[in-house]
């Protein structure tokens, strides 16, 4: 039998409230809270992916793990995210590899002009790239998920009809993207798309070179009128993780991070392909823009004059110890593998 006395059950009192405290407790807070930086609005597709990825780790981590998104540049900007992910100022990061021309010598190759013509397929093979590779480029990180806008395309003030058109003509790019306009005879400004609606309105730029998503989700519509298909390269993006944040994770958790690697690279290519067809059609709607195909002739003297990025590419990957042409070919072997012959 078990006598308790005053004093014992006042004890037991406070015990049990502490335990009940603590278990509540347990269920409302999470247990590791990690913040999330990315440079581009809320509405932009980086942004849209970055929400999809907190809901799906806070579910299947019961609540265990809990990410504070800051979109729009509110923690770290386009290009002090990689030192600041680094550095511990935010736990998490989006980088747009093409705004480090030289930092990330494999995942650049998707930058060339290499014929994807969605962001599912690319997104999918720069995935496979990197997980097959795990260059020494991110070594300083963890890679949570890579991903690719859509093919890029010129949107401008005035109408592109002809690569004639485009002579002189400012247009905002970044990285390699930025070679391939200076390539086809445009003068390209190297910036990051955050910056982009300041360098249009005070026309420093008079349009951009970058997926039809933007149209939209910047109402770079209403500003730049015409939209000329090029389908030319797509933008590489990488998520990274600060190395020792990743180290203190229990292994549940890894788990779950890990398993949503891939998974997350095809969401957000499928939400970025189905989103650029929603942008145009809302930029017909809203703003009445003309959509512009260019003469075969002048596609073909696109893909010639464009060759050369592809063995500068080779040069600067050979001096980072990569096999460029056997790199080529597995990204080539990619595309035929999520582009199926139509
Ligand atoms: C991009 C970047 C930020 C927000 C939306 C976007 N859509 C396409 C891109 C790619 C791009 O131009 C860039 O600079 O990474």
């Amino acid at each position: 039998m078990i006598r308790i006395g005053r004093i014992t059950s006042l004890f037991t009192v406070l015990m049990m409230s502490a335990v009940m405290f603590c278990s509540v407790s347990s269920l409302y807070a999470a247990e590791i809270s990690l913040s999330y930086a990315n440079f581009p609005p809320a509405k932009t597709f980086p942004c849209v992916q970055m929400e999809r990825w907190k809901v799906e780790v806070e579910k299947r981590t019961s609540g265990k793990v809990q990410v504070q998104t800051y979109p729009g540049s509110t923690l770290l900007g386009a290009k002090t995210t990689l030192r600041g992910v680094m550095q511990g100022q935010a736990d998490i990061g989006c980088v747009s590899i093409a705004y480090h021309p030289g930092a990330f010598p494999l995942s650049s190759v998707f930058e060339l002009p290499l014929g994807y013509t969605t962001s599912t397929s690319a997104s999918l093979a720069l995935w496979d790239l990197f997980q097959k590779h795990q260059p020494k480029e991110f070594k300083k990180f963890k890679v949570l998920t890579m991903f690719t806008s859509a093919p890029s395309n010129l949107m401008t003030k005035t109408p592109i009809r002809t690569l004639k058109d485009l002579n002189g003509l400012e247009l905002r790019a970044s990285g390699i993207l930025s070679k391939i306009l200076s390539s086809i005879g445009a003068t390209p400004v190297s910036m990051p798309m955050s910056a982009t609606p300041e360098a249009l309105q005070k026309g420093v730029v008079k349009g951009l070179f970058s997926s039809f998503d933007v149209l939209k989700d910047m109402n770079f519509a209403e500003i730049c009128r015409y939209e000329t298909v090029t389908n030319t390269a797509v933008y590489p993006f990488a998520i990274i993780m600060n190395l020792s944040t990743w180290e203190g994770l229990p292994d549940d958790v890894k788990k779950v991070m890990n398993d949503l690697g891939r998974e997350q690279a095809e969401w957000t290519g499928k939400y970025m392909d189905q989103h650029v067809n929603d942008s145009l059609a809302w930029s017909k709607e809203k703003y009445g823009i003309e959509l512009i195909t260019m003469p075969d002739a002048d596609m073909n003297i696109i893909k010639e004059k464009t060759l050369p990025l592809i063995e500068d590419w080779k040069t600067k990957a050979a001096s980072a110890d990569i096999d460029g042409d056997a790199v080529l070919a597995e990204v080539e072997g990619s595309r035929a593998l999520y582009e199926p012959a139509k």
